[in-house]
């Protein structure tokens, strides 16, 4: 825990000695000078998954607190607009609230423009935003509403600024018919139609007993989230019932290529589905789907995480024109504790089926949660055991978390083997977790 008053002398005194031991901390003999560490604007982050279940947070309150639901027509719905317009505009985006009327109640849109980029070619990405009445709608359409929302927040804090204009969007009604997003496609003159270059939808994204399922549409937009899951190892499958089930509909039929990703409703998970992903054989993909118990507690996060991050991976890659070639993303998200002022810990990421060694600028993106992030001294250390410093300690930084990417020249490494991101805290009363980390070649 942080200390309730300023460090004393005596405990800084010992933290900056520690902190000078451990900028000496013991690497390979080989080790080569420290990497620089610019943070790459190209490689998308990785989503704290925290966040995305903080805004589901939000949405479960807002549903409690209005009679249970998010759905058109109820002060549900509007409230949940208000939260993401609030988030939106306090990260630097234009925002706009479109009305329409459908079954004589007002419905609205929220779109949010990211200033910059090539308007001409606007990568669009949405989901739509309200529940039906039954229930609060946490993963129908919560879990969509919330990773294209810390998407945009993520372009915020990266002050991403991608060749092409990005544009996000929250639909209404679309439980009605997909009446948010076809009233916005309809309003369109074609003019402004023939700008947007793509349009990804996410709708169901953290189902309980989850699919990974793709949108077998454009094939561009298609093959990066197919590279995205490969390069995390993660199979995936093309989603056969899609086409027009879903706000990509109103897109697509007016000529607009179209992508997205789903992880099932109400249709029940094969034996071989289970094998690949594991979760339930002869269960529904979610077991609550337009049912009160789509709550928080209808979420399973490993998917939740694995989507929300392959949404920024796809937003970076469209908007910013560049494409990591096919499956050269290796990654691991299970949390590993650091502990306070104690043993340094690792977490693995295994690279297989590439040839040869590792490239002079190996990307390295860590997100560690722990707060007075001066505490942490992290090395990468290649399959040799090679230790490249990435941080060092650093009694000021008084900042929370390392989130960022790392650019390494590991040329003198093999690529293939176990790589590892090793951690230390080396200064008492701040403690965290390494909660994801990735190597993309
Ligand atoms: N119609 C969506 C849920 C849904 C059902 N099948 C698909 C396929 C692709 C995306 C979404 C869906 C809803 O109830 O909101
Ligand atoms: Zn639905
Ligand atoms: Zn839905
Ligand atoms: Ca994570």
């Amino acid at each position: 825990m942080r200390l309730s008053v300023p460090r004393h002398a005596a405990a800084v005194a010992a933290f900056a000695l520690a902190g000078l031991l451990a900028s000496g901390a013991p690497t390979a003999s080989a080790a080569p000078a420290a990497p620089t560490a610019p943070v790459s604007a190209l490689a998308a982050p990785d989503l704290p998954l925290a966040n995305v279940k903080a805004h589901l947070s939000q949405f479960q309150t807002i549903a409690t607190s209005n009679g249970g639901n998010r759905a058109h027509g109820r002060a549900g719905y509007k409230a949940s607009l208000d939260y993401v317009k609030a988030k939106l505009d306090a990260a630097g985006f234009t925002t706009s609230v479109q009305q329409f009327t459908s079954s004589g109640a007002t419905g609205y849109n929220l779109i949010a423009d990211w200033p910059g980029g090539d308007v001409n070619q606007t990568v669009m990405a949405g989901a739509h935003l309200d529940s039906v009445s039954s229930g609060p709608g946490i993963n129908d359409n919560g879990s969509g509403s919330a990773a294209v929302l810390e998407t945009a927040l993520a372009v915020s804090r990266a002050q991403l600024q991608p060749a092409k204009h990005l544009r996000f969007g929250w639909w209404g009604a679309e439980e009605l018919g997909l009446v948010g997003s076809k009233y916005y496609v309809n309003s369109l003159p074609s003019t402004e139609r023939s700008k947007i270059s793509g349009y990804l939808n996410f709708d169901m994204i953290g189902s309980s007993n989850p699919g990974y399922f793709v949108y077998d549409d454009d094939p561009v937009i298609e093959q990066t989230f197919k590279d995205y899951f490969a390069g995390i190892g993660v199979p995936t499958e093309i989603e056969t019932e899609g086409d027009g089930r879903s706000d990509h509909a109103s897109f697509k039929n007016v000529g607009i290529p179209v992508g997205g990703l789903f992880t099932g409703a109400s249709r029940t998970k094969s034996s071989a589905q289970a094998q690949m992903w594991g979760g339930t054989a002869g269960q529904a993909f979610d077991r609550c789907y337009h049912s009160s118990c789509d709550t928080t507690s209808n979420i399973n996060d490993t998917a939740l995480d694995r989507n929300s991050d392959a949404i920024a991976h796809a937003v970076w890659t469209l908007s910013t024109g560049t494409t990591v070639p096919p499956g050269d993303a290796y990654e691991t998200t299970a949390d590993v504790t650091v502990p306070d002022a104690g043993a340094a810990v690792t977490s693995t990421v295994t690279v297989s089926g590439r040839s040869g060694n590792a490239p002079a600028a190996l990307k390295v993106g860590v997100d560690i949660k722990h707060t007075w992030r001066g505490d942490l001294v992290v090395d990468l250390l290649a399959p040799d055991g090679t230790a490249y410093r990435l941080k060092n300690s650093s009694g000021s930084d008084s900042a929370d978390n390392v989130i960022t990417t790392y650019t390494v020249d590991a040329s003198a490494e093999t690529a293939n083997g176990a790589w590892k991101l090793r951690v230390q805290d080396v200064a008492r009363y701040d403690t965290g977790y390494i909660d994801s980390w990735k190597l993309t070649f």
